[in-house]
């Protein structure tokens, strides 16, 4: 057993799961790149000196954090031994569904399980082979279905439990997975388990939250939530302190009282039994708070822009509570599982879903998505270089034992076409290109509802335009802090989770065939020109790209399970060869900017895609082909 110390070395640390995402999230934040620490004096010095040379900035109870999650974690990740298990969700293309703007049938302005029936055959022409819906449980919508009600009941916004029979059979019928999204972290606190609590605190329920008493002006600890603000509710009736890392109305839930734990597997294994393939476990890293909520460290706090994760998003008895999970509920029903784990890099992300540790079969690492230092509200230009760096990364160090979960996109960012360059010129070469990279790499790609039409960021023009708690709350603590309302809402424009939610474009009748009502969430008249109906007669369209490559995948399976070997790495290049030993190796080329680029043509190669017209010479702006390769 290795102890970690203030004389414990940068270099040595990296080395350990724990210590490689801490320095590599660092290093992240302050836009600094990992390849710092391969200078020797950088990876020889200690802890201790660290300090001394921060000249006691970094403080003692900094290391001290640090040490604590370093020391808890004793296990390494295995290496990469080419066994390589065949599995059903590691050949599949999932599609995400955010039922609340996918399509409405009734007229109310909210997308409901009869609309998604209604387009299931639209998701089989485009060739998706399992579907992630979005919560549709029973939720009185203070963050969109993400605070539930009752576990076990349908919004009824959005239909019926036949209504899901209906749903679950439709996507059987057609061979496709059905996997829902497990919101465990918290509960909405209408939840009646949250309701009793309350009513009776020291009863069957009080410990199912963190519920504390104290003064009405002193929270517990100093944790702040995501969407602003203290971490911590005051529940004046009762004289308590309620814990909700979320909005008010999202109250954690304790996993350390057994009860929690057993409630929760009773129902997942409800759903399970109900037909469901698997789970989508939101932000799942973050239900073990350690034992005694620890203060955060201001620190770390300031570092990550959120105070008290340290203590939470990889508690010292996660691993044991999904392992429980998996064996009370996956595991007896077969079913997939993939977690949402903000803040886990590759190397811990390893150690929770390695194939032989029985915890999750895959988890989404946030870090694909914003480029070194920036964060999601930065106005900035997202340098695809990047993305090419992230991805070649995983695609040359994940190995054998772990299945990465390919995203650009999902609910709760901006479209990532106008993050990297929102220059309308270059808009469906770049919805290609990124096309051509989540379905040409290793792994399982995610595709959100809308990214295969090429959807880019909404028309925003007010506040009142906005739906989302986080961007609402977001905009008034600008607002507090001194900011303009103009300054407030650009960084709304950047950064907004309702740009992903806006209405899903089907034709060109008004809202885009979302609805004959009023939307929930106004869209703006880009479904004019962009939607499904106009793109899929189009073969030259941001749609026909995604199933030609979908179908492309499906049909090759070197392009699902072949290693992935780097061939051109220069800047705003990138060049891959996916090969196995049993079929044709396949190589794709792309041009990450905006930039004509010289590449060099594969000889005996035969063009499988390209998302330019046939031309000769260098390459145009974001231009990317796929090649066969002669044997
Ligand atoms: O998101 C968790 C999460 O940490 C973020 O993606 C979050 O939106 C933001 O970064 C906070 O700064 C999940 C869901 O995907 C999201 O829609 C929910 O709002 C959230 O959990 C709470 O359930
Ligand atoms: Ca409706």
């Amino acid at each position: 057993m290795t102890t970690w110390t203030m004389k414990s070395k940068l270099k040595d640390i990296y080395r350990h799961p724990v210590g490689h995402d801490i320095i590599a999230k660092i290093l992240l934040q302050v836009g600094r790149s990992p390849k710092w620490l391969t200078n020797p004096v950088v990876g020889n010095l200690s802890l201790q000196s660290i300090q001394t040379l921060t000249r006691g900035k970094l403080n003692q109870a900094f290391f001290q954090k640090v040490l604590n999650l370093l020391n808890g974690e004793q296990a390494i990740p295995r290496k990469d031994d080419g066994s390589m298990l065949p599995a059903w969700w590691k050949e599949a293309v999932f599609y995400q569904i955010y039922p609340r703007s996918f399509q409405d049938s009734n007229g109310d302005g909210i997308g409901d399980l009869p609309g998604i029936i209604d387009r299931l055959d639209y998701l089989q022409e485009l060739g998706i082979t399992a579907v992630w819906l979005s919560p549709i449980y029973d939720s009185p919508n203070d963050d969109m279905g993400y605070d539930i009600r009752n576990y076990q009941k349908i919004m009824a916004e959005f239909g019926t439990m036949a209504d899901f029979d209906r749903l679950r059979d439709g996507l059987h019928a057609r061979g496709m997975k059905l996997i829902m999204d497990l919101v465990v972290n918290h509960t909405s606190d209408e939840h009646p388990w949250f309701q009793k609590a309350l009513a009776d605190p020291s009863g069957p329920f009080g410990q199912y939250y963190f519920l504390r008493p104290g003064q009405p002006d002193t929270p517990p600890n100093n944790w702040t939530s995501f969407f602003s603000g203290s971490a911590w509710r005051w529940f004046p009736e009762q004289q308590l302190w309620g814990l909700h890392l979320f909005s008010p109305k999202q109250m954690d839930l304790n996993w350390s009282y057994p009860p929690v734990r057993d409630a929760v597997c009773h129902m997942v294994n409800w759903w399970l039994d109900r037909g469901v393939d698997g789970f989508r476990l939101d932000v799942i890293n973050y239900i073990a708070k350690n034992p005694g909520l620890p203060a955060g460290d201001p620190l770390i706090g300031q570092l990550m822009g959120f105070t008290g994760v340290e203590e939470y998003f990889y508690g010292r008895h996660l691993h044991e509570y999904l392992r429980e999970l998996q064996e009370r509920s996956f595991t007896p029903h077969h079913a997939f599982s993939v977690g949402e784990t903000p803040g886990i890099g590759m190397q811990m992300s390893k150690l929770l879903t390695g194939d032989y540790r029985h915890e999750l079969d895959m988890v989404f690492d946030f870090d694909v998505l914003e480029t070194p230092g920036h964060v999601r509200w930065d106005d900035y230009r997202y340098d695809l270089n990047y993305l090419r760096d992230y991805l070649a990364d995983y695609q040359d160090h994940y190995g054998s034992h772990y299945w990465q979960a390919l995203f650009i996109e999902n609910h709760d960012n901006p479209r990532m076409i106008s993050k990297a360059n929102p220059d309308p010129q270059y808009r469906i070469a770049i919805a290609k290109l990124l096309a051509v990279i989540e379905l040409t790499l290793r792994g399982t790609p995610f595709i959100f509802q809308g990214q295969e039409l090429g959807r880019v960021n909404a028309q925003f023009h007010n506040i009142r335009d906005f739906q989302d708690v986080e961007s609402i709350n977001k905009y008034h603590e600008l607002l507090a802090a001194g900011q303009t309302e103009q300054a407030a809402l650009a960084v709304l424009l950047a950064g907004s989770r309702d740009h992903a939610r806006t209405p899903m474009p089907w034709d060109t009748t008004p809202h885009g065939g979302f609805t004959t009502g009023t939307p929930w969430l106004a869209g703006d008249d880009d479904y004019r020109q962009y939607n499904a109906y106009s793109e899929m007669a189009n073969p030259r369209s941001v749609w026909s790209t995604y199933r030609h490559l979908i179908k492309l995948r499906q049909a090759n399976p070197v392009l699902v399970y072949g290693a992935t070997d780097t061939v051109d790495r220069r800047r705003n290049a990138w060049s891959y060869i996916r090969r196995d030993d049993d079929h044709q190796p396949i190589q794709v080329l792309i041009n990450l900017s905006a930039r004509q680029k010289r590449m060099t043509i594969p000889a005996g190669g035969s063009l499988l895609y390209r998302n330019y017209p046939a031309h000769d010479g260098r390459f145009k702006a974001y231009e990317a082909r796929v090649y066969r390769l002669p044997e």
